[in-house]
Parts: C-alpha cells; structure tokens; sequence
C-alpha cells in the first residue's frame, strides 16, 4: 500500500495526529522505533488504515525545531507583550527577538491590549524598535483589532506565539479562529501569578492555511549553550549600522577601545537598554564558553 504524508498537529497519550492533504486527521501510532523523536508540526510519512487511524512510518526531513514550545518546522515566531498590564518585558523581549533570529526565523512583534492605555515601556516598542527593523503589529484581543494584519501576515505560515503569561496569547488564538475556545486566565486572579493554563502542543488550523502554536508563558530564558559569543551582535539588527567605526573587525562590542557599537549608544542612537540587553547576553554566552570548552 502506498503511504500518505500529513503533517502532526498533535500528539496525545501516545497518539500522534496526523492532518492529510485533503484536511483528513488521523489518529496514527508509531510503526516501531523511530531514530528521533516524532514532534508536532513534523510531516511525516504514514498508512492509512480504516476509521482515520493510521501507523506512523516516517518523519520527512525537518527544517528547524524549537525547544519552547516543542514544534518542528516553525516560520514565525509571534512574540506577544501586552501594551500595559502586565507592562512589557524588555529584556525578555531582546532574548526572544535574538532566540528567533539565531534560528533563521523573522520574528513579529504583537503589542496586543492595544485598547489600553499605553504603558513607557509599550512607546519604546512602537518607537524605537518598529525603527530598529523589527516587525510589529498592533492588536486587541478584547476588541478585535488587527486581526486580519495578522492573520495576513502568517498566511501560509506556521507560527508559534511566545511571550511572558498574561499578554493574551491565548485570547488571540480564540479571537483568531471562530468556534475555539481555548483556555485563558480568569480576570479575578491573585495578584502577580500567573496560570499556565496551556499544556499541550497543537497547531491549530486558520483559513488561510496558517497554523498557530499556543505556548504558556514564561519570564526567563537562557540563552543555548551553542551561541558563540562572536555571533551575538549580528542578531541585534540595528548594531549592524554601527560596527563599521570599530577599530577591531571582531569587536565584541565589549571591553575594546573605539567600538562604533558603544559611541552610537552614548550618543542615543541605540538605546541603552538594547546595549544592556546585549551585554547580559553577551556575560551569559561567555562564561557558557568557559564551562563548556
Ligand atoms: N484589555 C484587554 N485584555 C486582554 C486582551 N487580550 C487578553 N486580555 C486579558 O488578559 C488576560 C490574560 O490573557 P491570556 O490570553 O490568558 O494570556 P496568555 O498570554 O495566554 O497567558 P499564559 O497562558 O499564562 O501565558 C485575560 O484576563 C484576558 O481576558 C486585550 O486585547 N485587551
Ligand atoms: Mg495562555
Ligand atoms: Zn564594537
């Protein structure tokens, strides 16, 4: 019998479900031991059997996967902060923005709550980092603004959402697609904590063929154990402009003399927290390079 391909889009209680071309799902297990592990958003090669159960043979070769949330074959990362309440975490931003770019993907930035009232820091996000080259896109889940920007601008895609709890991932999977109602927070929660309300990984299907990935959020992120600290700057789009006047073609922007990178940050050309997320990034990767040499 000749094998179908599909794409996961779940897996469940040793069940991987597998959507075919022709929008069918089936409800695989695995044929014997596969070399790695099968994630969603893998295709993968499979027989059908009757009443859409299936027997997973193989996954296709995979492009990319990312450790939070587990997906394979991600495009677009859509990084969530709120423009108020909770008020947007900047450094946590500068490592999702790098996280993103380090694995080749273009990340969009989604300042939703955007019927709230602007907080300081959601400003620096529509000013400094729009200019930056960072994409970004405003929305309310609340009331269904940006929406069809949004959707436009993952047509085809698969896109995860990331971002620290609260910011309204989840509300704007359910506001996204008619009918799902996916979990959010209740608004009367105690004060400061935030509910993990998400728990497994699924793509979920828009019209326009996009698939999105809720994730639960968090507020810290290490940097991979992988990053070389010569390859840090490069992610940070708006230094390229700069590193020309350094005196060092392999400046780290960090202890040298007549760095371009540190003169454009005391004259305000890049802001200094950009800088100070930078360097907290760069201290990270290198005393990685010193454990793990
Ligand atoms: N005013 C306003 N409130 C919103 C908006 N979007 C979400 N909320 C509220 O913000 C709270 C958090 O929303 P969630 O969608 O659960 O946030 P989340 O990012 O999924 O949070 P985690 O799952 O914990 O990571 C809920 O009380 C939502 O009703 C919005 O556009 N405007
Ligand atoms: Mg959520
Ligand atoms: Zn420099």
């Amino acid at each position: 019998m000749a094998y179908k391909e599909g794409l996961v889009i779940k897996k469940y209680s040793g069940f991987y479900y597998v959507q075919d071309e022709e929008m069918q799902v089936f409800e695989c297990k695995l044929r014997g031991k596969l070399k790695k592990a099968v994630l969603t958003g893998d295709r993968v090669k499979f027989t059908a059997l009757e009443e859409h159960r299936g027997v997973l043979e193989s996954i296709l070769p995979r492009n990319n996967a990312l450790d939070r949330p587990l997906v394979a074959n991600v495009t677009t990362v859509l990084i969530v902060m709120a423009n108020n309440k909770p008020s947007p975490n900047l450094p946590l931003l500068d490592r999702l923005l790098f996280l993103a770019s380090y694995k080749g993907l273009s990340p969009i930035i989604i300042l939703n709550k955007c019927d709230l009232e602007d907080d300081e820091k959601s400003l620096m996000i529509k000013g400094y980092y729009h200019r930056a080259g960072f994409k970004l896109i405003q929305t309310s889940a609340k009331m269904k603004i940006g929406l069809d920007i949004l959707r436009q601008a993952i047509k085809g895609q698969i896109a995860v959402f990331t971002g620290p709890s609260g910011s309204g991932k989840s509300s704007l999977l359910n506001a996204l697609i008619e009918g799902l109602n996916i979990r959010t927070q209740e608004v009367s929660k105690k004060i400061g904590r935030g509910k993990h309300t998400t728990r497994h990984v699924e793509l979920f299907p828009l019209q326009n063929g996009a698939w999105l990935v809720d994730t639960p959020g968090f507020s810290v992120l290490d940097i991979p154990t992988a990053v070389k600290s010569r390859d840090l700057a490069e992610h940070f789009w708006e230094f390229k402009t700069y590193n020309n006047n350094c005196r060092f073609n392999n400046c780290l922007h960090y202890k040298e003399k007549d760095c371009g990178v540190k003169e454009a940050v005391a004259e305000g050309l890049i802001a200094d927290f950009r800088y100070q997320s930078y360097l907290s990034m760069l201290e990270e990767v290198i005393e990685n390079e010193r454990c793990y040499k």
